[in-house]
């Protein structure tokens, strides 16, 4: 081959090389603005209601309930806000941009569980020995948030869905950044229960099927599809799941608590695990209990413990904080919604920040 012909043919490839690496990056850039305009539009999804506390009672009477859901006690909280809904995807997309060297637990470890029946076909088994582990899971290399399945599985058809494959220590880093930390369980469980005394689910003591994402069915070959979901659905699926407007306590995912959680076999026992209760249920768990051998039945006051490194594709969290009591007595509402909307974009040439504007009910 003759040299000039050699080097032309160098040159050509070299162009063309730089051209495959332009697209690719404005393809990346593009699909990435395209990502934070959808995000902009779920900002809804990160309002907070403001509840006044009080005394209530905790638990179920129910001598069958697992791990001191028996019996009921009386509780005291105080006033707080809590998110209406867990904590999305597109929200945790907003905080690993403004906190770009943050690392989650499930990235430091490679690897999450992951459901063994919704695995991609590039997921890769990752051998991890475990006895906390919720059945029907398996460990996945480079699960994470936003590569929930492993492999190249994406996010951004799903960024309304709770983020999950976060630890206790991510779920406490992303509500610090707010402000906030995660909820007591006394918290959580005062918000479930919506001002309805000594129920079992959000809504009243009855089962009402289209409020709460479930497995129906033999876990984990048969699922009846009676809720009409088969994964994690949307945080705002099925509607409010009380009065205090509350979307997605009980079900789609369970949700990490402040609250150290005791063995029900050894309660005097000191926990050197150091435990965490995880509350609400998740789609891979039952109302009766009776399809999975941990026996957990999803009600408002069904209750277990993780380590706080566990990170599982059936487990997100919500934030919450403290209120501060006015100094005079005054009457405060028993629940405010306070609704968060996207910013507003002026169309001005300066810079301008986003404030986003809240609208009370
Ligand atoms: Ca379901």
């Amino acid at each position: 081959m003759p040299r000039h012909y050699h080097q032309s043919l160098k040159k050509s490839i070299k162009t063309m090389n730089s051209f495959i690496i332009l697209l690719v990056y404005t393809l990346k850039l593009t699909c990435g603005q395209n990502v934070d305009q959808m995000v902009e539009k779920l900002r809804h999804l990160e309002s907070f209601v403001e509840l006044k506390g009080g005394e209530f009672r905790m638990g179920i009477n129910d001598r069958h309930g697992l791990n001191f859901e028996y019996p009921q006690k009386k509780a005291i909280v105080k006033p707080f806000r809590i998110f209406q809904y867990p904590v999305t995807i597109s929200a945790f997309r907003r905080y690993t941009q403004d906190k770009p060297r943050f690392r989650t637990t499930a990235d430091l470890n490679g690897f999450s569980y992951v459901f063994t029946k919704i695995l991609v076909d590039d997921s890769e088994i990752f051998d991890v020995e475990s006895d906390e582990v919720d059945e029907g899971l398996i460990g996945v290399a480079n699960a994470r948030w936003n590569r929930p399945e492993g492999g190249f599985s994406q996010i951004t058809n799903r960024l309304n869905h709770p983020v999950t494959h976060v630890s206790f220590d991510d779920a406490q880093a992303y509500c610090a950044w707010k402000g906030m930390r995660l909820p007591t369980e006394i918290e959580w469980e005062y918000t479930a229960r919506g001002g309805l005394d000594g129920v079992a689910y959000p809504w009243g003591d009855m089962w009402e099927l289209r409020r709460t994402n479930l497995w129906q069915g033999t876990f984990p070959d048969d699922n009846q599809l009676r809720d009409g979901q088969y994964g994690i659905a949307s945080v705002e699926e099925y509607g409010p799941q009380n009065d205090y407007e509350i979307y997605d306590m009980l079900g789609n995912v369970w949700e990490w608590t402040l609250t150290r959680f005791r063995n029900l076999s050894h309660p005097m026992e000191e926990d050197d695990q150091e435990r965490y209760t995880v509350k609400g249920g998740s789609f891979l768990d039952t109302r009766d209990g009776d399809a999975k051998s941990d026996g957990i039945q999803v009600r408002i006051s069904a209750r277990k413990g993780h380590r706080r490194s566990y990170t599982a594709y059936n487990l997100g969290f919500r934030c919450c904080q403290s209120m501060e009591l006015p100094e005079k007595p005054v009457t405060l509402p028993q629940y405010k919604v306070v609704r968060l909307r996207p910013p507003v974009h002026h169309h001005t040439p300066e810079k301008h920040e986003h404030i986003s504007h809240t609208d009370e009910l």
